[in-house]
């Protein structure tokens, strides 16, 4: 009996530790701009839109080989987000994604993600860039942030919620279950992209109307705040783009939402 119990824990255990697979999605805030293809492939600011297209012909799969991006000093976020997780008891996750972009932050993490340099929400959608996506990557969690280009191109928050529906229409379809974090965007400094942060502001007052209505029990759109507490000067080192203070910030936000779903789902 003891034997059937031992049996029985051993069971337990391998349940709880199932592989849980979080998928990073969004443009440059979520992998940076590897500086070796900088301009030639990505674009860097975001009114270049020759570069985008151009971008967007590479995209998706079949994809170039991984480009280290090396500057352990930019955007290292989700190496702080995976060392803590791995650290404090979750060590069965996943990060996964297709984008060829890889980061070294000066110590080991799974850099796989799907951040586009450049790519819109809306982008996403008429590209239908996603599905295939998805069905390579398989996630079980999303962590989005993605629509700063949008409102850098001067879109429609309209477009861009019907955009971030559709993505989440599809990732649904590829599974009905999909827990989405979705982060509302880190702000920019005020005067770049002839104002770009003020429509910032709104599309996140327009984000946190939207996702409760799309939200569902079985696939909840869990709305994380990464912009109250953001400081363009000090936790970015462009006006744009976390630095080291805004990375530990990010990761942090995003940490606790992960360390609730990680044992629900896995
Ligand atoms: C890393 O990025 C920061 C911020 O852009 C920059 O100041 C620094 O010079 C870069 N370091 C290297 C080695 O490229
Ligand atoms: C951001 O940090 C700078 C420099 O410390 C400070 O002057 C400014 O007031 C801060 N802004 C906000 C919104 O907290
Ligand atoms: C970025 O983060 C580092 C580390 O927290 C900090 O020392 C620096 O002042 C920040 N600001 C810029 C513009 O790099
Ligand atoms: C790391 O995890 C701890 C909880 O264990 C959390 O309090 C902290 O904010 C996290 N730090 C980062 C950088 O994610
Ligand atoms: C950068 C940061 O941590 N910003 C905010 C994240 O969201 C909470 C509210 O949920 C704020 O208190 C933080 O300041």
């Amino acid at each position: 009996m003891k034997f059937i119990s031992f049996a029985a824990a051993l069971t337990v255990v391998g349940q709880a530790s199932a592989t849980v697979r979080i998928m990073p999605f969004g443009a440059s805030i979520v992998t940076p701009i590897p500086s070796t293809l900088f301009p030639i492939i990505f674009p860097s600011t975001h009114n270049h839109p020759t570069p985008i297209s151009l971008l967007s012909s590479f995209l998706p799969p079949p994809q170039p080989p991984p480009q280290y991006q090396t500057n352990t000093s930019q955007e290292c976020w989700r190496a702080l987000l995976y060392r803590n997780l791995t650290t404090t008891g979750y060590p069965n996750i996943d990060f996964v994604g297709n984008a060829p972009t890889k980061k070294d932050c000066g110590f080991p993490f799974d850099s796989d993600h799907e951040g586009r340099p450049g790519a819109l929400a809306i982008e996403y959608v008429e590209k239908n860039w996603l599905p295939d996506i998805l069905a390579n990557a398989r996630p079980d969690v999303v962590v989005m942030h993605l629509g700063t280009n949008d409102m850098v191109q001067n879109k429609k928050i309209p477009d861009v919620l019907a955009a971030y529906s559709t993505l989440v229409d599809q990732m649904r379809a590829s599974k009905p279950n999909m827990q989405i974090i979705f982060s509302q965007l880190i702000p920019m400094r005020p005067d770049m992209f002839n104002g770009a942060n003020a429509r910032i502001t709104e599309l996140n007052k327009a984000i946190a109307t939207w996702a409760p209505q799309k939200s569902t029990q079985r696939s909840p759109i869990i709305v994380v705040d990464n912009n109250s507490g953001f400081n363009v000067t000090t936790d970015t080192y462009d006006g744009e783009h976390p630095n080291d203070s805004g990375n530990r910030k990010l990761s942090a936000v995003f940490y606790k939402e992960l360390a609730r779903i990680i044992p629900a789902v896995s």
